[in-house]
């Protein structure tokens, strides 16, 4: 029985799936410890019930996830009738990322999407001028596309010097103007990453705001979220710098206006890692209010990888506010739900020995 009371007062339980259809046995509230019986063990990864379309975490939390077996299947879990349940699901029905051909892409890249200025944003012109590979591959992107809302492609290229390592360009609204920004990594083959965000005007593609670039070559940052963190009625963007080497969160704001602004750094804090050296999973990280305080938290694993950390921006100082085991690897993507429609979410992960594993708040 994979159960274990952890500081702070957190819960993890394990969820051993019933049989293809079958039913657990309880809900599995907030704070309480359930155990749930079993045909299924094995569980190869887990997904959001939702597709995270805009490539960043920003707070959704579906009232279903999607897992699936190591034999292939694929199965929801959700909250049907007072119990949870696990029921078969069709592959045409797992949200996935927009994986279609577009022209110049990357290798195994993902579409960003969102209803609005820019439709589509993503990553293209694959090289192999940094021998970083980081994510996994030999290729890292020298080019930038959307797709604006009146279906004109537009692209942005960098120069041979530098990179976008990264998988996506992620699509949120930093500025509050109810039009997405493009956030994405780019890194110098000299210097290292840094955040960059970008935004279309007129008929370009221009870069809004760049953080400095770490400062050394083969240093990476992985973005984690998107939300009002410290509640003060404006979006702030997170990331993992050095996620391998005793990884920083960093908070920060989009300022200024037009092409001229800064990504002015809020707050940091030590000791998280939302990203495993070679894996293609950069979505090991969500936010939603954990503690039920009003205010979104950031909950990612910490540097060893043993923990999930819980880390919460109210009053503008980044603060870890609770703290749970983990009794294995991290396999998966971080999915918050609320599988079992209390109104709080669930941090769902499956680990490498195929097991998963549930997080809720007390
Ligand atoms: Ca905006
Ligand atoms: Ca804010
Ligand atoms: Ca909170
Ligand atoms: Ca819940």
């Amino acid at each position: 029985m994979d159960l274990k009371r952890i500081a702070f007062g957190a819960i993890i339980f394990s969820v051993f799936g019933a049989g293809l259809s079958g039913t657990f046995t309880t809900p599995a509230l907030a704070g309480k410890v359930e155990q749930i019986a079993t045909a299924t063990r094995c569980i190869k990864s887990v997904l959001p019930g939702q597709p995270l379309l805009a490539g960043v975490h920003s707070g959704q939390l579906p009232i279903t996830a999607i897992i699936r077996r190591c034999g292939g299947l694929a199965m929801s879990i959700s909250k049907r009738g007072g119990n949870l349940s696990m029921l078969p699901i069709q592959e045409r029905f797992i949200p996935k990322f927009k994986l279609r051909s577009k022209g110049l892409t990357i290798p195994d890249m993902r579409i960003a999407l969102a209803p609005k200025s820019i439709r589509e944003a993503w990553l293209t012109r694959p090289n192999e001028r940094y021998d970083h590979a980081i994510l996994g591959d030999g290729f890292e992107a020298g080019g930038l596309a959307v797709t604006t809302a009146k279906g004109i492609r537009l692209e942005f290229l960098l120069d041979k010097t530098q990179v976008f390592e990264d998988r996506m360009a992620r699509l949120v609204d930093l500025d509050g103007d109810g039009e997405p920004e493009i956030v994405t990594v780019q890194t110098s083959l000299e210097k290292g990453a840094s955040v960059a965000v970008f935004g279309v005007q007129g008929d370009e593609i221009i870069r809004l705001a760049k953080t400095p670039f770490i400062g050394q070559s083969h240093r990476w940052l992985n973005i984690a979220a998107a939300a009002d963190f410290d509640g003060d009625g404006k979006v702030e963007l997170a990331w993992v710098q050095t996620p391998h080497i005793g990884g920083i969160l960093k908070v920060a704001r989009l300022e200024g206006k037009g092409s001229t602004r800064t990504l002015k750094v809020l707050d940091e804090i030590s000791g998280f890692s939302n990203h495993v050296i070679g894996s293609r999973e950069l979505l090991q990280s969500v936010t939603f209010d954990w503690d039920g305080d009003g205010l979104p938290d950031i909950i990612l694993p910490g540097a060893a990888r043993r923990t999930l950390q819980v880390v919460s921006m109210k009053g503008g100082k980044l603060k870890v506010i609770d703290e749970m085991a983990i009794d294995g690897v991290i396999n998966s993507q971080l999915v918050a739900a609320d599988l079992n429609g209390d109104g709080k979410g669930e941090v769902l992960i499956s680990l490498k020995d195929g097991r998963l594993f549930s997080f809720s708040a007390k």
